[in-house]
C-alpha cells in the first residue's frame, strides 16, 4: 500500500525540522510512504529551512504557494498531487505524535475499516498548563459540540471532529468537490465522506497542545462559528 502524507505548513520554523524528521522516522511494513509538504507562503523562515531540508532528504515533495491561502487550501493542494492509495493529514507543529500513524494504520491494514481519525477526545483535556485553562476548555467543548452535531446531522457517532489525523482512501475524496480555503476542512470533508457513506474508525490518541504564544492559529471562536455552519451547509446542499 502506498500512504501520502500531506504536511500543511504555515509560519512553523520552530517545529518543522522536528516534524519531519519524525515523519521520516516512521516505519510501517507493507506501506512505502510519500511525503508532500504544502508552504502555504511562509513569511518566517520555514521556506527556507524547507529548501534545505529537501536538498538532503531527497524523498521529500515540496510545493510552494506563491499566497497564504489557509489550511484547507494547502491539503487540497497537496491531495492533488497525491499519489498513495490512501492519504492522511500531519499537522507541521508538534501536536501529533507521528508515533501514532502506524497505529491508525492497523484497521485499514487488517481490512476492518476504510476511513480512521485519531481521537483526542475520549478523555479530559490536557490540563497541564493552568494558565491556559479556560482557552483549553473552550476549545475542548467547542469541539465536541461540533462533534455531536456532526454526530446528530450525519448519523455516525463521532467524538473528535476536528481532529487533523484523518486517513482515507484516495478514491473517497475523487469526484468530491472539496472547497475549503482554511479551517473548515475539518467539517467539510467529514461531512462529504458520510454523506458518501464511509464509516469512520476513530482511534484513541494522544496529543501535547500548544498556545497562540506557541504559534498557534485556529481561533476557536471563530473558526468554531464557521466549522458549525459548514456542518449545517452541507447536510443540505452538496
Ligand atoms: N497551509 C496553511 N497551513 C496552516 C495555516 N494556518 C495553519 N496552518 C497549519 O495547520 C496546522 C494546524 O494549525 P494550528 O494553528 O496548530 O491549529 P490547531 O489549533 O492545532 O487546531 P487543532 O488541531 O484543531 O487544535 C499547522 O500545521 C499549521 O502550520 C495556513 O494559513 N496555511
Ligand atoms: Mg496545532
Amino acid at each position: 500500500m502506498k500512504l501520502s502524507i500531506i504536511i500543511p505548513v504555515f509560519n512553523e520554523k520552530k517545529t518543522i525540522k522536528e516534524i519531519l524528521k519524525q515523519v521520516i522516522a516512521i516505519k510501517i511494513p507493507q506501506v512505502v510512504k510519500e511525503i508532500v509538504v504544502v508552504d502555504d507562503k511562509s513569511t518566517d523562515g520555514t521556506r527556507e529551512i524547507l529548501e534545505k531540508i529537501k536538498k538532503e532528504q531527497t524523498q521529500l515533495r515540496v510545493i510552494c504557494h506563491s499566497q497564504n491561502q489557509g489550511k484547507g487550501a494547502a491539503v487540497r493542494t497537496g491531495m492533488k498531487q497525491a499519489k498513495g492509495d490512501y492519504i492522511l493529514i500531519q499537522d507541521a507543529d508538534l501536536e501529533y505524535n507521528p508515533q501514532d500513524i502506524p497505529r491508525l494504520l492497523k484497521p485499514i491494514l487488517e481490512g476492518k475499516a476504510k476511513v480512521v481519525y485519531g481521537t483526542r477526545l475520549q478523555r479530559w483535556p490536557n490540563l497541564k498548563r493552568d494558565e491556559k485553562r479556560l482557552q483549553f476548555l473552550l476549545h475542548y467543548f467547542g469541539n465536541r459540540f461540533l462533534s455531536l452535531i456532526t454526530s446528530l446531522f450525519y448519523g455516525q457517532w463521532l467524538t473528535d471532529m476536528e481532529t487533523c489525523y484523518k486517513l482515507f482512501p484516495k478514491k473517497a475524496i475523487q469526484g468530491m468537490q472539496l472547497k475549503a480555503r482554511s479551517f473548515e476542512f475539518e467539517p467539510e470533508i467529514t461531512s462529504k465522506l458520510l454523506k458518501k457513506g464511509y464509516r469512520i474508525k476513530e482511534i484513541p490518541i494522544v496529543t501535547t497542545p500548544r498556545g497562540y504564544e506557541e504559534g498557534k492559529k485556529l481561533q476557536t471562536l471563530k473558526d468554531g462559528s464557521i466549522a458549525l455552519w459548514t456542518l449545517i451547509k452541507y447536510r443540505f446542499f452538496p
